[in-house]
């Protein structure tokens, strides 16, 4: 169900009232525990690490808070070259190691039944967040500094890139059998923009994984991107909800694995009215080379019977 899976469970938020966010990340029991918490419920076919996109900034010497019921909040966002120069490239195994000890913890609990999942976000959209300093519904001060000082973003984006490869690449020696790249923000730049912004930087990314793990890029609302995706050494694509499955499939040629799409907030509707959405959105990609999901991360109120609606009508589905 892409991020924040636990988000909605009550023995999840009995966790979030007595730890804050980056407590619950740091430490791997916590990490572990929440990770299961939605397999244990309705029984999925992988699991994917609690954790957060945001580790890695925090890693390269930049201040990031998890403000309740706000978000993410960096306090010094980096606009300039002289911010760029301060960012340091850590050690994974060393700044990172309460990650690799969480993974290690996660594949004891899951016994090796299901394959767990690891992530990061896109160099595009970590930037998004360490430039612009919360979400944001546009990222203009992220673009107006790719816009204005084109080669301290590029120097950014490089930065990221290194310390990301270095990072998926520990997660997968600490055991994760598939890593997922988040390009949440993709949408914000136009074609070509992505092109130079984002996806030269995500397929450096693919390119050195691709021979230690299968790897999933997902991008929101790029879907001009998917061609580009299909022909890079990826093994799926997350589509979001607002691509048809059939132009998703004929824009990535048919034989690559798809993973989406249903709207999020399409599980605000009646259980019933799920399963037809989910037994249609099945159909319409082929039960072939296609995972399951959502077109983007599960809101947190949803109700716990319309989540298990979702997840019963792929089960059924067929019988
Ligand atoms: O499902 C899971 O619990 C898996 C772990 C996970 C993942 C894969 C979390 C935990 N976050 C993420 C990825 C993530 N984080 C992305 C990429 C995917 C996506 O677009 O959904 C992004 C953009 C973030 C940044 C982030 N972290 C936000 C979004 C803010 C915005 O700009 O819209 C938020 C609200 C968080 C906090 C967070 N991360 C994860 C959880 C469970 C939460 C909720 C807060 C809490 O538990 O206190």
């Amino acid at each position: 169900m892409m991020r924040q899976a636990g988000r909605f469970l009550p023995e999840f938020m009995e966790l979030r009232g007595k730890y804050d966010f980056f407590t619950r990340c740091q430490t791997p029991e916590l990490a572990s525990e929440i990770t299961v918490q939605p397999v244990r419920r309705f029984g999925m076919d992988a699991a994917i690490l609690f954790s957060d996109i945001l580790v890695i900034p925090q890693a390269m010497n930049i201040e990031v808070q998890m403000k309740p019921n706000f978000g993410p909040y960096l306090p010094t966002p980096i606009r300039d070259q002289a911010g760029v120069d301060r960012v340091t490239m850590p050690d994974v195994d060393d700044a990172l190691s309460y990650v690799m000890e969480a993974i290690k913890l996660t594949k004891e609990k899951l016994e090796d039944e299901i394959p767990l999942i690891g992530f990061a976000g896109s160099p595009w959209t970590l930037l998004c967040y360490i430039v612009q300093g919360q979400g944001s519904k546009t990222f203009d001060k992220a673009r107006q500094f790719c816009f204005t000082q084109p080669e301290a973003a590029h120097q950014l984006l490089q930065k990221i890139t290194d310390i990301t490869i270095a990072y998926l690449k520990a997660k997968v020696a600490a055991g994760v059998d598939a890593v997922q790249i988040f390009d949440s923000w993709g949408g914000m730049l136009g074609p070509d923009d992505y092109q130079e912004f984002s996806w030269q930087y995500n397929n450096q990314i693919i390119e050195a994984l691709s021979a230690h793990a299968p790897v999933i890029i997902f991008g929101k609302g790029c879907w001009f991107a998917l061609p580009e995706m299909a022909k890079s050494n990826a093994s799926a694509i997350g589509v979001d909800w607002t691509c048809r499955p059939q132009t998703a499939r004929k824009l990535t040629g048919g034989n690559i694995t798809l993973q989406g799409n249903l709207d999020p907030t399409r599980l605000y509707s009646s259980p019933t009215k799920i399963k037809k959405l989910v037994r249609e959105m099945i159909d319409a990609f082929g039960k072939d080379k296609y995972i399951v999901n959502l077109g983007h991360g599960i809101l947190p109120d949803i109700p716990l019977d319309n989540a298990k609606a979702f997840f019963d009508a792929v089960k059924e589905y067929g019988s």
